[in-house]
């Protein structure tokens, strides 16, 4: 069967205990990681050098994995007089950012690994998909980092632009073609029931034609939820 999870953001512990128990309960999964499996905790880097090798495991690019394919390619490099030139603020800005954003946990990793490990991580970020169109269960899915934004039924997804699939928010705002399930993390759910005016829960979400899944596993108290795309069952880890 087909899963999904988002936003696991470096819990190596939680991630090996998922595919633990999907190998145990049904070895024929497939699993989707929605984005953001890097920052936060320390153990991104890892997640992503495991689940590269594996083909039943498929990766969508988070906004985190996305800051990292714009800061890594230039504090990979080695340090010389020309690339030191090339320095600039826009550069500076955006590793800043992306340190901010939990961002310095992953620079540390990065800096145990190897060469050849670095960069199989920059070219595994470079390789990810926005979305996966995924059917299951008699129903169809598109799955992304962060829902869909300038939803218009017309449009052919490859027409979005990337900050479409990278930085949603508003629960209540994301809009699909009926019938159909668009999947996502990025706001974790304990942050939609505040939108809803609901009391906050770190569980999955089900809204007519809309699933937020990012149970805040990256987040104290919170928890990685997991979606069975053919039953609609989750569990949580
Ligand atoms: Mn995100």
């Amino acid at each position: 069967m087909i899963y999904a999870v988002s936003d696991i953001h470096g819990r190596w512990e939680k991630y090996r205990a998922l595919l633990e128990r999907l190998s145990r309960e049904d070895p024929d999964y497939t699993l989707y990681l929605l984005g953001d499996s890097i920052d936060r905790d320390k153990g991104g880097c890892r997640i992503l050098l495991d689940a590269m090798k594996r083909p039943n495991v498929i990766s969508l690019l988070g906004n985190h994995e996305f800051s990292a394919a714009v800061c890594l390619p230039w504090l990979l490099q080695d340090v010389t007089e020309e690339t030191l030139s090339a320095v600039d603020q826009e550069r500076i800005t955006s590793v800043q950012e992306w340190i901010f954003n939990g961002g310095a946990s992953t620079l540390e990793e990065l800096r145990e690994l190897n060469r050849q490990e670095k960069a199989a991580i920059l070219d595994y970020i470079r390789d990810m998909d926005v979305y996966a169109e995924v059917e299951a269960g008699g129903r169809s899915f598109l799955l992304t980092h962060a829902g869909l934004d300038h939803f218009q039924p017309e449009k052919d997804l490859e027409d979005y632009a990337l900050p479409d699939f990278l930085f949603g928010r508003a629960f209540a705002e994301q809009r699909f073609y009926e019938g159909e399930f668009l999947v996502f993390g990025h706001t974790p759910t304990r942050e939609i029931h505040r939108q809803l005016g609901q009391s906050p829960v770190d569980n999955v979400i089900f809204g007519e034609n809309k699933i937020a899944i990012d149970c805040a596993c990256g987040y104290d108290g919170g928890r990685l939820g997991c979606l069975n795309l053919n039953t609609l069952a989750v569990f949580y880890l």
